[in-house]
């Protein structure tokens, strides 16, 4: 009888420190060994390709709650086939809040929803009202239940919350031992800007790039990081777009403070150029904070590589351009204002940065796995059992080719929107296989997996999301208010 139920063998196994030629044995759906001239009862041969740990999208709107009822395009089910198509196996999506209710109700809705899963699924929980009900009674709940996140809008209408709700919603994270991730753009600026430009007749979707210019998310997360530095709560920056607003994380982190930041692939690909296309093309590439310049993408890259932002997400949020529910919602000319924001991006986020970032030399290897698998793992609960390869750990592998060349198409993602913003890309570098827990869920594309097949990923206390007990005066505000 063999050792191991599955045995990976000959590829180059990398880690978020490691590379390695060696086998992987698989058994119970988890690594159960790492060694040379392991056997088992099935075999997948892995000779010239690397085996990378599932990626880990922590960030990633899938089938979210809409207010008035239903929910986004992408449903658990499409969403999850383009993940294990693009090898990510873990996701962390969002439960909703409504202004003027509760949040158990869309969190039990959610929770039938999410139960066609085909990843392994955690939740954030987003706060749009937080009256004391929410945060002295329901927060304690969801968290209980393993939502141990909240996530803020610093704009946006109907969901930003001004200084004072926001720091009611880090004093409530604290005392439940809660990570906070927080939607960094200043709310009235944005607004500001966006009468003048409509008054001004620039109602495009390029001018979405000039309703929200980057000192005010630089502004935001400045801000942020104060309120979170006094209140002593973690939190992690949401889409950084450029390098001016991650210098505002440096600085946090040199003063020794428990901010972290995240960036989204369309920051090294996409520029408000792309906004610049005719009619209503630009729409396609319309998200928050707005892509930047071509010249950012390589400032960008730099501070991946000193790890001021250490996590890089999908923030997939599709609208189709030609579903009347999508992008042109309320019509292909719209003011820039009234279309919706968002990019789809869960099978795009591992073949685009693994092309733009390891194939062009701007990160290697093992950078590659840090921020998108290790690093999201560990920042939210899920490690060790997500976002890596070692003996315990879930098998999640994904079997990469890292000389194969594609032209990137819509049909590769296998999400239900109708476009991709990255079509055309010339990729090098692609996923050949999936395994979730062991078990082949893709192989050349084709995704084969039971919905509800997913695994739902409580999440308890963590040290990442556990304050680090600094607080001005020694006076502890979150006890009270
Ligand atoms: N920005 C967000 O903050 N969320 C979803 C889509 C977007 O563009
Ligand atoms: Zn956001
Ligand atoms: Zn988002």
């Amino acid at each position: 009888m063999s050792e191991y139920e599955l045995v990976v063998r000959g590829g180059t196994v990398v880690t978020g420190t490691d590379t390695i030629r060696a086998d992987v044995a698989v058994s119970g759906g988890r690594i159960a060994a790492i060694g040379t001239g392991l056997a088992g009862a099935t075999r997948i041969d892995a000779d010239g390709l690397l085996v990378l740990p599932g990626g880990v999208d922590t960030h990633c709107h899938i089938e979210q709650l809409q207010r008035g009822g239903g929910a986004d395009e992408e449903s658990w089910t499409t969403g999850s086939t383009a993940c294990l198509a693009g090898g990510t196996t873990s996701v962390i999506s969002f439960s909703t809040q409504f202004k003027g209710a509760g949040i158990l109700a869309p969190l039990a809705e959610y929770r039938q929803r999410a139960a066609k899963a085909m990843v392994d699924y955690g939740f954030h929980q987003i706060i749009t009202d937080a009256t004391d009900e929410v945060v002295w009674k329901e927060i304690p709940q969801v968290v209980s239940e393993g939502v141990r996140s909240l996530k803020v809008f610093l704009t946006y209408d109907p969901l930003h919350l001004d200084d004072r709700a926001f720091l009611r919603v880090l004093a409530a994270a604290r005392r439940n031992g809660a990570m906070v991730t927080v939607h960094c753009e200043n709310y009235e600026a944005i607004n500001w800007r966006t009468e003048a430009l409509l008054k001004a007749g620039l109602t495009a979707p390029k001018y979405h790039a000039w309703s929200r210019p980057a000192m005010i998310e630089r502004e935001a997360t400045h801000r942020a990081i104060a309120l979170a530095e006094m209140v002593d709560q973690p939190i992690q920056v949401f889409h950084v777009s450029c390098a001016e607003v991650a210098e505002e994380i440096a600085r946090a982190r040199a003063r020794g403070l428990k901010v972290w930041g995240e960036t989204c692939t369309q920051y090294f690909v996409l520029a408000a150029e792309d906004m610049d296309r005719p009619g209503f093309e630009g729409a396609k590439f319309m998200c928050s904070p707005s892509p930047r310049t071509q010249a950012d993408h390589a400032k960008l890259w730099r501070e991946i590589r000193s790890g001021t932002l250490d996590v890089i997400s999908s923030d997939h949020s599709g609208w189709s351009y030609g579903h009347p529910k999508g992008k042109p919602v309320n019509g292909t000319d719209a003011p820039f204002r009234d279309i919706p924001n968002g990019v789809p991006g869960l099978a795009a986020r591992l073949p685009v940065l693994f092309s733009e970032g390891v194939a062009k030399g701007n990160i290697d290897l093992n950078t590659f796995v840090r921020v998108t698998a290790t690093n999201p793992a560990k920042l939210f609960g899920l490690y060790p059992k997500k976002g890596s390869i070692a003996p315990g750990f879930d098998a999640d592998l994904v079997l990469w080719d890292p000389a194969k060349k594609t032209t990137l198409t819509n049909a590769h993602m296998q999400h239900a929107i109708d476009y991709t913003p990255f079509e055309g890309m010339e990729i090098t570098g692609w996923p050949v296989a999936t395994l979730r827990r062991g078990e082949v869920v893709m192989r050349d594309g084709k995704v084969q997996a039971e919905p509800g097949s997913g695994q739902y990923l409580p999440r308890g206390p963590y040290d990442m999301a556990t304050p680090r007990g600094v607080l001005p005066d020694g006076f502890d505000a979150s006890a009270y208010a």
